[in-house]
């Protein structure tokens, strides 16, 4: 079935093989989830976010290359965190219903929204390097960690601009792997790292046209590399997780907002490796 068969107003058609993927990755490439039609309508709010007519507070306009204190106009990966709430008009988008319809086809049921994020690398920033990460060592261990982060490319997405790059089998590793912050601590940056062997681990890298997704889940190791090309490498990113994790999440005060209380971001994070459930 080609893309225009498989979208069906919010519902988007994942095949078996696709499911299998997701399930045996951790991660599958789904092509032709929204049309250029439908990417028009996110181009322009993307853009008034990048130009910042739409107002994000604090933290939540950040650089994930750089500290909090970088100037703006320097960024290297501009990144807003929760986009849907500082832009109500976003919430039940196009995007977020067909995400929806795949994290419960990929997932399974009562997946939730969890958070939204949009990350963007200018032209030339060849430091806009996502540093080696799984995203469960960001967030604190529940009981039903099941997550599908639908991840969009709104440009193509290359190795020459900073496609996403996926570690083979790293989601199947008996511990999440251990993770520091890049900047001495979590007040002055967001970003943890981990370490990845370029040379013994099997790195794939996800190129993808735009108006086609990634999902990954909770324990795939990835990044991404710098920008080389003239464009821009924007993503909009909309993750869900299981609903008794969301709720969890927001009984501890976590929201994804890197506004949220210092003492809540620093006691999710795995900074020490952790079994697997
Ligand atoms: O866009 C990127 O380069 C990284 C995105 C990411 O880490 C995520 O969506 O979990
Ligand atoms: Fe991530």
């Amino acid at each position: 079935m080609n893309s225009p068969e498989r979208r069906q107003g919010d519902q988007y058609l994942v095949s078996e093989a696709e499911k299998g993927t997701f399930r045996r990755e951790g991660w599958v490439h789904l092509r032709g989830v929204l049309s250029e039609a439908e990417l028009a309508a996110i181009d322009e709010v993307y853009g008034r976010f990048l130009r910042r007519e739409i107002k994000v507070p604090g933290k939540d306009f950040c650089d994930m290359a750089g500290d909090y204190g970088r100037d703006p106009s320097d960024f290297s990966i501009v990144n807003v965190m929760l986009p849907r709430k500082y832009f109500p008009e976003w919430q039940g988008n196009l995007y977020e219903r067909r995400a929806a319809s795949i994290a419960a086809q990929l997932a399974g049921p009562g997946m939730k929204l969890d958070y939204d994020q949009l990350i963007a690398k200018g032209p030339g920033k060849r430091d806009a390097v996502f540093h080696w990460h799984q995203d469960l060592a960001y967030w604190f261990e529940t009981d039903d960690a099941r997550t599908a982060t639908c991840w969009l490319a709104v440009d193509r997405s290359t190795r020459a601009n900073g496609c996403m790059r996926f570690v083979k089998g790293s989601h199947r590793e008996p511990s999440l792997r251990p993770h520091h912050p890049l900047h001495g601590d979590r007040d002055q940056s967001h970003t943890l790292l981990t370490t990845v062997d370029e040379t013994l681990d099997t790195i794939i890298d996800a190129e993808i046209a735009r108006g086609d997704i990634t999902v990954h889940n909770e324990r795939i190791c990835h990044g991404s590399g710098g920008n080389f090309s003239s464009g821009w490498r924007r993503a909009y990113i909309v993750a869900f997780r299981s609903e008794s994790t969301v709720a969890e999440e927001r009984r501890r005060g976590f929201t994804h907002s890197h506004n949220d209380a210092p003492e809540v971001i620093d006691s999710v994070a795995a900074l020490t490796p952790r079994p697997s459930p």
